[in-house]
């Protein structure tokens, strides 16, 4: 039997992997499957004071190994998760509320709210790529590490950032070193790559609309880039904070390299959008499968551990 527990702050997860946020997570009915299903925790969709529509459709589009989404933060605000997270506890996995404003402002109100519910835990979402005209606030450093600090003062709850991919090394040594003295329990990274475009060659047209036709890139292509981040973040952090590891992700190994760079815990989007829930139960039995043909007994002992050639 193969031990898959892992834990960041009061997640604890019998299960490692997750939904990602945005994905089978905005409407209740969704939000219960993902609860039912084998994922090890339910991540809500970024939540906003306000409800919100969104960016005008198409703004989803799957090609084969990727995903291009310019949403726009739909979602049906704060109070409606907050409401349904109170029903959800009997599910026994860890409830994680996303939230995303659009000021520092914004952000405390959305922490000082979701702290009142019975969350396990709050990922602070600072890398939306899609809202029309403003930017991404962790490429700010400063301001977002500002930000981070003021939430760590309106919560003991589990507290982590969802975070952008960054190009250079010193500004993950900026942001590690500042979530570490802000003492937040975990990074997520990474969120979907800014500025991705495909274009359908029969019609010669973008394949979203909102946004010049340009969102957020996912899915299996940008593995690499997020296991570079993870890794990165782990070894700038020396292993202090707990890393969520999130993009790409379609099978069991991804899963297994995700740990062996140092994510605690991991999220699936694309695919999972692709496959439904059912996906956790197979990446389980897969994972099963690699673990004991590695004769790997407790899955906690092998984060972080890949080794240098
Ligand atoms: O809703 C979105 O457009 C969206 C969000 Br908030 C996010 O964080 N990442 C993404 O790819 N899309």
């Amino acid at each position: 039997m193969v031990n898959f527990e892992t834990r960041i702050g009061d997640l604890r997860y019998k299960f490692p992997v997750s939904n990602a946020s945005g994905v089978w997570c905005t409407r209740e009915d969704e939000l219960i499957e993902i609860a039912k299903s084998g994922a090890g925790a339910v991540v809500f969709k970024s939540m906003t004071l306000e409800p919100r529509q969104g960016n005008p459709e198409p703004r989803f589009f799957a090609g084969p190994n990727f995903s291009i989404n310019s949403m726009g933060l739909p979602n049906l605000g704060v109070d409606y998760y907050c409401d349904v997270v109170g029903k959800m506890q009997h599910y026994r996995k860890p409830l994680v509320a996303s939230i995303a404003g659009f000021s520092a402002e914004d952000f405390e109100e959305l922490c000082r709210k979701v702290d009142k519910y019975p969350f396990h835990g709050i990922e602070v979402n600072l890398s939306c790529p899609n809202l029309v005209g403003k930017g991404i606030f962790a490429y700010d450093i400063p301001h977002a590490l500002s930000i981070v600090r003021t939430l760590r003062g309106t919560t003991n709850k589990t507290l982590g950032v969802k975070l952008p991919p960054y190009n250079e090394r010193a500004q993950v040594q900026q942001m590690a070193e500042g979530l570490l003295e802000a003492g937040i329990e975990f990074v997520t990274t990474m969120n979907s790559v800014p500025i991705g475009l495909d274009i359908d060659i029969e019609s010669e047209t973008k394949v979203i609309r909102p946004n010049g036709g340009m969102g957020g890139l996912g899915g299996p292509e940008i593995l690499h880039s997020a296991l570079g981040q993870v890794r990165l973040f782990y070894e700038l952090t020396e292993g202090k904070i707990g890393i969520i590891g999130v993009g790409g992700v379609k099978s069991a190994e991804d899963v297994y390299k995700f740990i062996l760079a140092g994510a605690s815990s991991i999220q699936v989007g694309t695919v999972l959008a692709k496959r439904g829930p059912a996906l956790f139960s197979e990446i389980k039995r897969d994972l099963t499968t690699l673990l004991n043909q590695k004769g790997v007994n407790d899955l906690q002992d092998k984060i972080g551990s890949v080794q240098a050639l």
